[in-house]
């Protein structure tokens, strides 16, 4: 139905192409016969006339030669008359061809669409109405080049096929609409250049490469130039590039019309100061825009022309361009086709068959009878940077499948030719071809893309009136990698240097962005804080640094913090260590002393219990020292603040049970047993206080080693002893004690003259441990850092030296140096008993 009524419509084309009826088809200027014909479908012409003739529309008129079209039309006929050379490729087939002009333009090649599908090349009007198993003279179409006709075409193909088999393919070679990768929509539809997403990608690695972030983007208006632009604005959007300008070039207005409106584009880009334009484009309208600014004297800009005009003869050649700046152009990569110079020179000065019929030649191209390779040398010379290799990889692409199909055997030289040949069997081979020409790989991707990239170009201007495209750059389509010779870029600026084009500066290193209007290309920098770093992927944050690292100010790394901890190699912790070894000798020294005079009455009055309980407590106290000065974990950490406060505990309770006894106090006790064995009594339930103030700290709250950060570049080892209920209660325990034992050594009335020297003995040590240790608290809350835990040590020894040196030097003294003091009398001690001592040292004290 639907293609009935198509054909319906279509009937007053068809129909004019009837009338055109020649007897035998002899070989034409578009024309050739074979076992095979392949379609081309090319502009030799860029515009159309609508004309009327006595107020009839005609048909319309192509006008303005378009010399590239030709020349990608001579390229398709080159490959095939390669290939019916070739003894390798089809050999002993001999492929024909089908060319016809499209004019860029819809009606024109719809006509040639319909051509191909006729079954009689002299009457378009035998169309048939089932394709699907027809074998149309035509096996496959190359072209057409622009990216709007070959929807068009493709979709006419499809149209009067069965649609989910469709029965002609294209092999593109200029189309580039990303459109055109559906496979939905287009299912026969393959191309030899890339697609515009490729080169969107392209562009905008480009403009990363050189930081320009604030960017004009043009475009023509069709398709081609709406779709690229919207594809390229979506891509630099994801790299931080804004668009601050976008335009669509003016077309289908009159001559004077589309000037004003492209001086306007011009002057709109001269008064943004925008310096970096991306123009998707014709080269017609490369070349009317570019008219306009030159027009408009803008100078010294950089241009990025899209792959349609990226090597425009005509746009090169505007008077005055060379001002514009630096213009780079991205072209699509190809390769040089060998002898091509020399067949189209042949071909040009060869009497041509076409001549004769002249009629024939002047209906699709007046112009090309007078054509001279001269017309040709330029653009042959720079044939790298048209698509005139894509269209002769096209044709390759159909041999090589054509080849597979007919099973041809290279060894044998010979192909299965009478096979008959369907053009959806060829879509199926098409798909599969895997080959090289040229060093070029050639083979379609399932959305029927090649793996073709693009050269990056730089347009050079040798005054007065030529020109050069240089390749500084090259982007790999399966790496999608832009790689870009810099030392070969020649900057056409004032001081000859890289251009810029951002809305602001870049953010020095470390420095976060800070927005303003709603492009983030335009913001303010600020310093990231201390302890903060600035990472390139978030530009606009700057992220704290973790616990172990710090930074300073304006930074883009975190440094690692050196880790610190009290160590006996800091000079103080040296000297504290000194200090506890000395105590610790002379507390050796003492204990030796007592021990071996321990039968002389000085050391006996002082009771054996007593002593070794305070020099062994104490020697505990100053031993716990050594746990502050070694790398603490969490063991020392929960150990070493009840150990020492557990044996000071025990030590200052052994002195308080020994100013009990001095003092006489110990008869005021009520208890028998208590009076008896207070001096246990005392070390016992202090001990318990103690370790019940350890459980409740270990219960609620206990130490724990703290990894302290408020010093800059440290991480501080230390052992946190929470405030409450853990060290204050330990030490104000241990306090009480002493503030009790200074009490009870205050209050007694010793028995005898020794006894009260001795509790006054006791009464100094114990001020002065009182006075250590008041003065301890502020020092202690007050200071941070490593050596805190040194004023604890401190404090320990310096109440040890005072117990010793008020309570045990005088006795080694006496036993030392004064031998006639050493005696039972001035000590008023008990006479010598040792059964008893020896048996029950406690009872025998308890008598003292
Ligand atoms: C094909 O072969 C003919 C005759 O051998 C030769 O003149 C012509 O140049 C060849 N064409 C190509 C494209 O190689
Ligand atoms: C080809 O070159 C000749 C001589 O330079 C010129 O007169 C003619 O217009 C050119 N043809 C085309 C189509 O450009
Ligand atoms: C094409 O063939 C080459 C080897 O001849 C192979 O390495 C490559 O993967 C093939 N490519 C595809 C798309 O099949
Ligand atoms: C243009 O420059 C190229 C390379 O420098 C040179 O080969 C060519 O002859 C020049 N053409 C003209 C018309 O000056
Ligand atoms: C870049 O171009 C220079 C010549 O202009 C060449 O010497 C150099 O090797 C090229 N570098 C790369 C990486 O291709
Ligand atoms: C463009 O270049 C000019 C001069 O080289 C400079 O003053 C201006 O700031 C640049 N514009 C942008 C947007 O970078
Ligand atoms: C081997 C062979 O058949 N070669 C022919 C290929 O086609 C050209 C014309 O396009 C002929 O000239 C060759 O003879």
């Amino acid at each position: 139905m639907a293609p009935k009524l198509l054909l319906g419509l279509l009937a007053p084309i068809l129909s004019l192409r009837m009338s055109k009826a020649k007897e035998d088809a002899p070989a034409t200027r578009f024309n050739a016969p074979g076992d095979f014909i392949i379609g081309g479908m090319f502009a030799f012409h860029s515009k159309v006339q609508y004309l009327t003739v006595d107020g009839k529309p005609q048909f319309p008129a192509c006008y303005s030669f378009y010399l590239i079209g030709y020349l990608q039309h001579l390229a398709m006929r080159f490959a095939i008359e390669e290939i019916n050379n070739s003894t390798s490729l089809l050999p002993g087939i001999r492929l024909g061809y089908e060319v016809h002009d499209t004019c860029n333009n819809e009606a024109v090649a719809t006509k040639a669409a319909l051509a191909f599908l006729s079954r009689d090349p002299e009457n378009d009007n035998a169309a048939q109405c089932d394709y699907a198993n027809a074998k149309p003279r035509v096996i496959a179409v190359v072209g057409p080049s622009s990216s709007s006709l070959s929807m068009l075409v493709t979709r006419i193909l499809n149209f009067l096929s069965i649609p989910e088999l469709p029965i002609f393919f294209q092999v593109s070679f200029g189309s580039s609409s990303s459109y055109l990768s559906d496979r939905q929509t287009f299912p026969s539809f393959f191309r030899t250049i890339p697609s515009d997403s490729r080169q969107a990608d392209a562009i905008v690695q480009l403009l990363s490469k050189f930081n320009w972030n604030w960017v004009a983007a043009l475009a023509t208006d069709n398709l081609y130039g709406r779709q690229a632009l919207e594809i390229f604005t979506q891509e630099a959007l994801l790299k931080d590039i804004c668009v601050a300008y976008e335009a669509i070039l003016p077309d289908g207005l009159n001559p004077s019309e589309q000037n004003a409106k492209l001086i306007d584009i011009a002057d709109r880009l001269e008064n943004s100061h925008i310096n970096a334009t991306v123009v998707f484009a014709s080269p017609e309208d490369a070349e009317a825009l570019l008219r306009a600014v030159v027009a408009t004297r803008i100078t010294r800009r950089v241009w990025i022309a899209s792959e349609c005009w990226s090597a425009s003869p005509s746009v090169a050649l505007i008077p005055g361009i060379s001002n514009i700046g630096t213009l780079f152009g991205i072209a699509i990569k190809s390769g040089a086709m060998p002898g091509f110079a020399e067949y189209v020179q042949n071909l040009l000065a060869q009497p041509r068959p076409g001549r004769t019929t002249e009629e024939e030649v002047n209906e699709q191209c007046p112009e090309c009878g007078s054509l001279t390779y001269a017309n040709f040398s330029r653009a042959i010379q720079n044939s790298r940077f048209y698509t005139m290799f894509n269209a002769y990889k096209a044709v390759y692409a159909i041999g090589h499948a054509l080849h597979q199909l007919l099973h041809c055997d290279t060894a044998s030289r010979t192909c299965d030719a009478d096979r008959e040949v369907y053009p959806w069997q060829l879509l199926e081979e098409i798909a599969r071809v895997n080959f090289t020409v040229e060093s070029e790989p050639v083979y379609f991707t399932e959305t029927g893309d090649p793996p073709t990239g693009y050269d990056l170009i730089l347009w050079d201007w040798i005054p007065p009136k030529n020109h050069t495209f240089g390749i500084v750059g090259s982007y790999d389509a399966l790496e999608r990698q832009l790689t870009v010779n810099e030392s070969k870029i020649k900057w056409n600026t004032e001081d000859g240097k890289l251009p810029v084009s951002r809305c602001t500066q870049e953010c020095k290193p470390g420095q976060k962005r800070w927005l303003r209007g709603e492009h983030n290309c335009c913001y303010e920098c600020e310093d990231c804080p201390a302890g903060s770093f600035q990472d390139q992927a978030h530009p606009t944050e700057c992220t704290p640094c973790p616990q172990h690292q710090w930074s300073p100010a304006q930074s883009t790394k975190c440094f690692n913090r050196a880790v610190e901890y009290l160590e006996v190699t800091d000079l103080l912790a040296t000297i504290m260590v000194a200090l506890t070894g000395l105590t610790l000798a002379q507390m050796a020294a003492v204990t030796g002393m007592l021990l071996r005079h321990h039968a002389s009455p000085a050391v006996r009055y002082m009771g054996r219990f007593p002593a070794s309980t305070v020099v062994l407590s104490s020697a505990c106290c100053c031993t716990s020292c050594f746990l502050f000065v070694t790398k603490p974990t969490d063991t020392i950490c929960k150990l070493r603040q009840p150990i020492f406060f557990g044996s000071f505990a025990v030590c200052l309770a052994a002195l308080l049970g020994t100013a009990v006894r001095r003092s006489g106090l110990e008869q005021t006790l009520k208890r028998r047993w208590l009076r008896k064995h207070h001096m246990g009594f005392s070390i016992l339930l202090n001990t318990a206080v103690q370790g019940l103030l350890c459980l409740l700290w270990y219960y609620w709250n206990p130490p724990f080693l703290e990894e302290n950060t408020e010093l800059d570049k440290i991480l501080l080892l230390q052992c946190e002893d929470s405030a409450f209920p853990g060290f204050t209660a330990l030490l104000a325990h241990v306090y009480c004690l002493a503030l009790f034992c200074c009490f009870c050594s205050l209050v007694g009335q010793g028995g005898n003259r020794m006894d009260r020297r001795a509790t006054k003995a006791i009464n100094f040590a114990v001020v002065l441990i009182l006075i250590i240790w008041t003065l301890f608290v502020p020092a202690y809350v007050t200071s941070q850092g490593k050596f805190v835990a040194l004023f604890q040590i401190f404090a320990g020894l310096a109440s040890i030296l005072a117990i010793f040196g008020s309570c045990y030097y005088p006795v080694c003294y006496v036993v030392l140096f004064a031998p006639h003091l050493n005696t039972d009398d001035y000590f008023s001690c008990l006479p010598q008993d040792p059964p008893a001592d020896k048996e029950k040292p406690s009872a025998a004290e308890a008598k003292g």
